[in-house]
């Protein structure tokens, strides 16, 4: 291993030092590259996954998703982002109602993993329904499964960049190192506009890691090239 390498291998471990204690949310709000980089650019958004969720159909795939829906799933630390701020973001940034004109493939969609999530739900619901002036008809159960989509589709925008890809590849062992990543969801949110090389820089200091691993990821970003 080089030095580059075991150096994001503290840092990558260094930031799941809080990993306890973070939840899981799973939405669906269309096409579900989009949404990736959305959520992966927030601050307390640890992890980001796309995939198919809320049908019954078996293996589920891309290309053979049956009845199930775009979605993303989310792992982050509820005390730097509430859920009922990722609930704001997924209702503010999708229209609800769109007809199912592809079946459930971009229907919207929130599974609850808690009873406390269930609530949140309800009351953003109604606060939301407010704010839209109309009902929301958002699919609203309790998750059962969640199946990782292919993995072409995860991170999908930071794939557009082979150039920065390379670079990324050369430091972690292996892509679901990558798509599991903070600093490659932070990226992926980067390329597609979402959050600024300040806000990231900013961000980076705070996370839980040496001030040499801060310099070293810093340093990385600035340096990739796009
Ligand atoms: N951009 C594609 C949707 C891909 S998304 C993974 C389209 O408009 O068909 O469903």
């Amino acid at each position: 291993m080089t030095y580059q390498q075991m150096t994001i291998e503290t840092i990558e471990k260094g930031i799941y030092l809080s990993e306890e204690n973070w939840e899981v949310a799973t939405l669906g709000m269309g096409c579900f590259w989009g949404p990736d980089a959305r959520f992966g650019s927030m601050a307390g958004i640890m992890r980001t996954r796309v995939g198919f969720a809320g049908g019954t159909t078996p293996m589920p795939s891309y290309r053979t998703m049956g009845d199930h829906t775009e979605t993303i799933q989310i792992e982050y630390d509820p005390q730097v982002i509430s859920y009922a701020n990722i609930l704001k973001e997924f209702w503010r940034n999708h229209y609800p109602n769109r007809d199912n004109y592809k079946g459930r493939q971009y229907i919207s969609l929130v599974h609850y993993h808690t009873d406390l999530q269930r609530q949140a739900i309800e009351a953003i619901r109604k606060e939301m329904e407010t704010e839209l002036g109309e009902s929301i008809e958002t699919e609203i159960s309790l998750f059962s499964q969640f199946t990782l989509a292919e993995e072409r589709h995860q991170k999908y925008y930071l794939k557009r960049y082979p150039k920065a890809l390379d670079q990324l590849a050369a430091l972690y062992p292996n892509k679901e190192m990558l798509v599991d990543s903070t600093f490659a969801a932070r990226l992926n949110g980067f390329v597609k506009g979402f959050g600024t090389k300040d806000s990231l820089q900013k961000e980076i200091n705070q996370w839980s890691i040496g001030e040499t691993e801060k310099a070293f990821l810093t340093k990385l970003f600035l340096s990739l090239k796009w």
